[in-house]
């Protein structure tokens, strides 16, 4: 299934005058919108390879068909994605779920479809058939050091193939933990963890990173070794400048102050990336914006803020990645979902009057402060996520076009209802 520049042109020139009508609308009231538009055009978001199937929980399953059943198929889904927005332009791997096959074809096809390597995921909380050792009872923190051996000796093959793929990151996500009290020690799994990431680290490329990823529980309910920000910003000052923290939006403890936990990460030069996703409970893992669209914009302006005082590319500075699961929607309608509401909370954080902002902070008049945030919020900023799409070729309504080109059927039609992709 491939879209033709003249359907996405069709599509587009039925909504150009109102899209034009609202565009010049909100210009006239915002000040550098031709900035805004080109910092939107340049932000990529990437999608995991592991999260362009049906998502499941521990109950059930409920399959949605068509689902790709190659890594060269789930490239041609992400192709689909960045046609339609042209924001989709990164693709972050899973190993063992995806391993490439023929590094050549992979990369010839991401050329294709405009696509980067993103960070590479290994995965030490699966056993894998045939395994020598087994992570029940974790990978790198193991009192075993055959089994930590096995994790570590794992992460430096993903790093392998993300070289040969051109990627330039490693992200670790532990699940390594313990479910009662007393079956760990606290000290030596973090101590065992260490060492074990120090050996990863070493393998590392000279323009690599590492970054370390943190969550709250789950799989494991009493422990886990690497369960905050502050466990990993501590792997990830002893272990050097290429470590990083990793922020997934869905694994902190009800009502952490994401923003700023990112705020302070940033500061300290150890945010390496983000995993977008929406959650009401846990690591509930919906489409970004879709629970809590106002801490997603706060979350973003810390993001711009901490970037703009640091003199980073807000592009190319941080690994922006989505990392969901999808029940109940197509896949792909809820990643174009997804980015769309990422693209938005950029553009509400863009709109910030900064200087408004400072100065109200240093005479404390905390009302001014709201309404300069909540101005911003509430600023309806969809023309400008638009008009960047329609500058760069992509749909003025991504969803929309994609069910017009009935896209859900033709997969089908071309793969079989009945195929499961590798995944969540
Ligand atoms: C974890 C974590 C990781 C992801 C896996 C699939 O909860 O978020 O980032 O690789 O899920
Ligand atoms: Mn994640
Ligand atoms: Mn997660």
């Amino acid at each position: 299934m491939k879209i033709e520049r003249y359907q996405i042109e069709e599509h587009n020139s039925k909504l150009a005058q109102s899209h034009q009508r609202k565009f010049e609308f909100l210009a006239q009231d915002i000040q550098g919108t031709e900035d805004i538009v080109q910092k939107l055009m340049k932000f990529q978001i990437a999608i995991p390879s592991w999260a362009l199937g049906t998502g499941g929980t521990r109950f059930g399953r409920f399959s949605g068909g068509g689902e790709p059943r190659s890594l060269e198929e789930k490239m041609g889904d992400i192709g689909l994605l960045h046609q339609l927005n042209q924001s989709s332009g990164a693709i972050s791997l899973h190993i063992p779920w995806d391993i490439p096959e023929n590094i050549q074809d992979i990369k010839v096809l991401a050329a294709q479809y405009g696509l980067r390597f993103d960070a590479m995921n290994s995965n030490t909380f699966q056993d894998q058939p045939g395994q020598d050792q087994s992570y029940k009872f974790g990978s790198m923190q193991h009192i075993d050091k055959a089994v930590r051996k096995q994790a570590v000796e794992h992460n430096i093959e993903v790093i392998k193939h993300g070289v040969a793929l051109g990627s330039d990151s490693l992200t670790v996500w532990l699940s390594d933990g313990s479910c009662f009290p007393g079956q760990l020690n606290f000290r030596r799994a973090f101590e065992n963890t260490l060492e074990s990431l120090q050996e990863v680290y070493a393998a590392l490329p000279e323009d690599w990173k590492i970054f370390v990823e943190y969550k709250a529980f789950e799989p494991n309910f009493y422990s886990m070794t690497v369960g905050d920000w502050g466990q990993s910003l501590l792997f990830a000052n002893k272990l050097g400048p290429k470590a990083y923290t990793l922020v997934d939006l869905g694994h902190h403890l009800p009502n952490a102050n994401i923003e700023q936990i990112v705020s302070l990460l940033l500061m300290e030069g150890k945010l390496g990336g983000f995993h977008f996703n929406d959650s009401k409970y846990g690591d509930d893992d919906l489409t970004a914006g879709s629970v809590k669209p106002y801490q997603l914009f706060l979350i973003f302006n810390e993001l711009v803020a901490g970037m703009d005082a640091k003199g980073m590319d807000h592009a190319s500075g941080l690994g922006w990645m989505i990392d969901a699961s999808h029940n109940v929607k197509d896949p792909l309608e809820d990643l174009l979902q997804s980015v769309e509401a990422i693209m938005m909370a950029y553009a509400q954080a863009l709109l910030v009057d900064k200087m408004g902002l400072e100065e109200a902070r240093m005479q404390n008049d905390v009302v001014r402060c709201q309404e300069i945030l909540q101005n911003a919020f509430r600023t309806d900023v969809r023309p400008l996520v638009a008009e960047a799409r329609l500058r760069a070729n992509a749909a003025l309504n991504p969803v929309g076009l994609f069910r017009e080109l009935q896209v859900r059927e033709k997969l089908i039609g071309e793969r079989g209802f009945k195929t499961v992709a590798t995944g969540l």
